[in-house]
């Protein structure tokens, strides 16, 4: 999957094996160190998919039902979407239809014939995320009455258990994704010799074979459609397609099960594996896929899936429970535990509740810091289960798909789904996660090149609203059948852009920066050449949408195609500024810097609205929704860095007060977005309501809500809601977009006393704080690269062995400001 491109993070990845090589030889400590809040558990099997629990080495993943006689574990592979690379040359009307959508809109703002031109710039639909297959134990259990029923997932360790006991035996289901070994591992016990009897099936929603794979397995042979239509099409009369040809549309899959056994024997049959009378057995699933790239055809020039599974299998099944259950702790572990957070004081209820009967009471009011502080933690171990370099990005569910027509596809809708999928990564010191993301960006910024050719005549290149596995690029929408309300937004490569150049201010990286610039300056010459001068002169992107919102325009008509809408102008001064900065921290390309200040200081500003809100639109129009989910005008709010109360505060007031008007309700991902803003607006009390009305049983919640497994719930169930409450709760704590560390910038009364270890700022700093009753204690920061460092805090501060002053900043709060060395530890107490 690598490239060349990003070299220097692929070195990095090597001492990091390495290191986890260290680690597994001395797992034993980290093994004991379970809190008892780090797990949700159940008194019952899973009725539903979204009471299962997921477990994923960011390439397999399943979800575990936990049933006693019948086990199902939902399989999926990250790499199996349906289709083929992105079909090139579908619509080459675009440059007609892009001129005639801006004859139609300036001068004569016609955005009803608008938005019937700009139809003309799409193209296909994306394929979708494929469930991979499901794997069934049915075991035999005596009286088949079973007490004592209990499963969990230990997110600290990131192991699944299911236990219970029948006729006086108690069994037990361990189950592991294991990263180093490459598979999933269920290792099945029973407190009497002899008795684990069970027999294992195969079987897949696509178009599979199963049968034995010797005495001791399973062998599934799968193929992916080579058309899946959203689920929201429905005038094709075969939404799902297969093709036997050896046309590149319809990847090959793999799944294996292998048992090894201490006591009892092992056999196969036309139904399956058979397992009697084992003392003790141990379940290797891996799985493959023929995938080999965006832009390879995945038949015949795919990847040997058959060889590649087995490979694993044999490499995995040599290994020994405990070896391998110790390194796949040791491997997670190594990043999960990176970050501690704790908010102390009761924890009522707590985890004596099982945690579907905690989110009800939580959801009705109960005090349990401790449930915050596993819901966030959960967010970081989804990601890491979800997202490992090497592997596709985390898509719309994860990695966690149970459908052949998935809610949206189950794609990656870049409008802000995925980028909202990835916020937490850097902050919550989970940065390697964000590797798939930058090799994601680097296909798309290919397939965008032609994309931008094709549809546009323009140079660099551009990303729609939704992409796939295969990087497609160009706008939705079955060239002219969709609604450009969604289709034809086309801001996603600049949006994107910026994790790159968040990952350079992270990590200060310049050789990351130097391999990522090319892209970022590829979406720059996109937007230049796509600006406009409107009358008065300023600079506009015609066509223009606020993502997936419309207005009554000045005739009173419904619209969505705009001009100049406030988040396209947000994102543009973001990542014309990024490129700057970018430019500048490599001593590079001073034309092109000056080329884009140039254009910078003739973009159409922002606007303040009559209601005192920020103007969403061109002009100051009615929305349609004025509760829309999407809040796309505070780009600049977040996750951009233009809008903040410390600086420019009568923006931020009119963020404040567009918030108040959209109201908080929202789908999953809009509360977790609303908990990022009201973060940034450095107002805590209200950045935790958000966290609760997120944090809600769907029987309370009218909305977004959490499902009983703690996946976010849009609904349906979309993980972008579970990564941006994460990131929005570290917004809480720690900020650092105005490249000073702020500390507890948003820090809530129901938060009053706790402590967070190991959070990431800006400046390549790790940040440990302890504060009680609202106030800062003291803090530590490890500097890893020397930055210049500026402390925010609310009281002045004192930095152990350094002479240093807090000024009392025009904001009223204090600014420290002091050098470090890189590998340096200060320590920092409120004075
Ligand atoms: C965007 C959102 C929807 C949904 C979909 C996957 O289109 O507007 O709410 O999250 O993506």
């Amino acid at each position: 999957m690598y490239t060349k491109l990003f070299i220097s993070y692929r070195s990095k990845m090597k001492s990091l094996l390495t290191l986890c090589i260290i680690l597994t030889t001395g797992s034993g400590a980290l093994l004991a160190q379970t809190s008892n809040n780090m797990r949700l558990w159940y008194k019952q099997p899973a009725a539903k998919w979204t009471e299962a629990l997921p477990i994923g080495n960011g390439r397999v993943g399943a979800m575990i039902f936990g049933n006693p006689a019948d086990e199902l574990l939902q399989l999926n592979e990250s790499s199996f979407w349906s289709g083929g690379p992105a079909r090139t040359n579908v619509n080459l009307n675009g440059p007609a239809a892009l001129a005639a959508t801006r004859r139609a809109l300036l001068p004569n703002e016609d955005y009803a014939e608008a938005n019937k031109q700009v139809k003309g710039l799409q193209g296909l639909y994306t394929q979708s995320y494929m469930p991979l297959a499901d794997l069934r134990l049915k075991q035999e259990l005596g009286s088949g009455t079973y007490e004592n029923y209990t499963r969990d997932l230990t997110i600290d360790k990131s192991i699944a258990t299911v236990s219970f006991t029948v006729d006086g035996i108690t069994y037990k289901r361990e189950m592991i994704a294991s990263f180093p070994a490459k598979a999933i591992i269920i290792h099945l016990t029973a407190s009497k010799p002899g008795k684990i009897s069970f027999k294992a099936a195969l079987s897949s929603q696509v178009r599979y074979t199963a049968a034995a794979n010797g005495s001791d397995g399973l062998l599934l042979k799968a193929k992916a459609p080579s058309q899946v239509d959203p689920n929201y099409i429905g005038y094709n009369k075969e939404p799902i397609k297969y093709d036997d040809s050896t046309n590149c549309r319809g990847m090959r899959a793999a799944v294996q099960v292998k048992a090894i056994t201490k006591g009892g024997k092992t056999s196969t049959d036309n139904d399956g594996l058979n397992v009697t009378n084992a003392d003790e057995v141990t379940l290797f699933i891996c799985a493959a896929t023929s995938f080999n790239g965006f832009d390879q055809c995945p038949v015949s020039n795919g990847k040997d899936e058959l060889s590649l599974c087995n490979n694993m299998m044999q490499t995995a099944s040599r290994g020994a429970w405990s070896a391998l259950l110790a390194a796949h702790t040791a491997d997670y572990a190594r990043f999960f535990n990176r970050v501690k957070f704790n908010l102390g004081g009761s924890d009522t209820p707590g985890d004596k509740l099982p945690t579907n009967e905690r989110l009800l009471a939580f959801s009705t009011g109960s005090k349990d810091p401790g449930f915050e502080t596993l819901f966030y933690q959960y967010g970081r171990y989804l990601l890491i289960s979800a997202s490992r370099p090497g592997g596709p990005a985390a898509n719309l569910q994860g990695i966690w798909n149970k459908e052949l027509r998935a809610p949206w596809s189950s794609n990656y809708t870049i409008n802000i789904n995925t980028q909202m999928n990835y916020w937490p990564a850097a902050i919550s010191n989970l940065e390697e996660m964000e590797y798939p993301l930058f090799d994601f960006i680097r296909d798309l910024s290919v397939t965008g090149k032609v994309t931008a050719k094709q549809y546009y005549n323009m140079r660099g290149w551009v990303a729609h609203h939704n992409s796939d596995i295969w990087a497609a690029s160009n706008a939705v929408g079955d060239i002219g059948r969709g609604d450009p309300l969604w289709a034809n937004w086309y801001m996603a490569a600049p949006w994107l852009s910026r994790h790159l150049f968040e990952h350079y201010r992270f990590t200060q990286d310049k050789q990351f920066l130097k391999n990522a610039y090319p892209i970022m300056k590829g979406a720059a010459e996109f937007l230049s050449d796509f600006l406009v001068t409107d009358k008065n002169g300023y600079l506009v992107t015609a066509p223009s949408f606020s993502p997936e919102n419309d207005y009554y325009d000045d005739k009173g008509k419904k619209a969505n195609t705009s001009i100049a809408t406030t988040m396209d102008m947000s994102i543009i001064r973001d990542h014309f500024r990024n490129c700057i900065e970018a430019a500048k921290a490599l001593n590079t390309d001073p034309q092109f810097v000056k080329m884009l200040e140039d254009k910078m200081a003739k973009l159409y500003p922002l606007h303040i609205g009559k209601k005192g809100n920020l103007q969403e639109w061109y002009k100051d129009w009615e929305d349609v929704d004025p509760h829309h989910r999407h809040v796309s005008h505070l780009y600049g709010l977040h996750p951009g860095r233009e809008i903040t109360p410390l600086l420019t505060p009568e923006f931020a007031n009119a963020a404040r007060k567009t918030l108040e008007l959209r109201g908080d309700a929202g789908t999953g991902w809009s509360l977790a977005w609303k908990i990022n803003f009201w973060a940034r607006l450095l107002d805590g009390n209200h950045a935790y309501k958000l966290v609760r009305d997120l944090m809600r049983d769907l029987s309370v919640s009218k909305g977004g809500g959490l499902y009983p497994n703690l996946f976010d719930a849009h609904p349906p169930f979309q993980i972008d809601g579970n990564f941006g409450a994460t990131s929005g709760m570290t917004e809480m704590l720690l900020q650092s977009h105005l490249d000073e560390l702020h500390l507890l910038p948003a820090l809530p009364d129901a938060w009053a006393t706790g402590n967070v270890k190991g959070l990431k700022a800006r400046g390549a700093f790790t940040v440990d704080m302890d504060w009680k009753d609202g106030k800062l204690q003291s803090a530590t920061i490890t500097s890893a690269k020397g930055s210049k460092c500026v402390v925010r805090t609310t009281e002045p501060i004192t930095v152990k062995g350094i002479n240093v002053k807090s000024v009392k900043s025009a904001q009223g709060d204090y600014l420290t400001t002091f050098a470090t060395k890189a590998g340096g530890i200060y320590v920092v107490n409120a004075k």
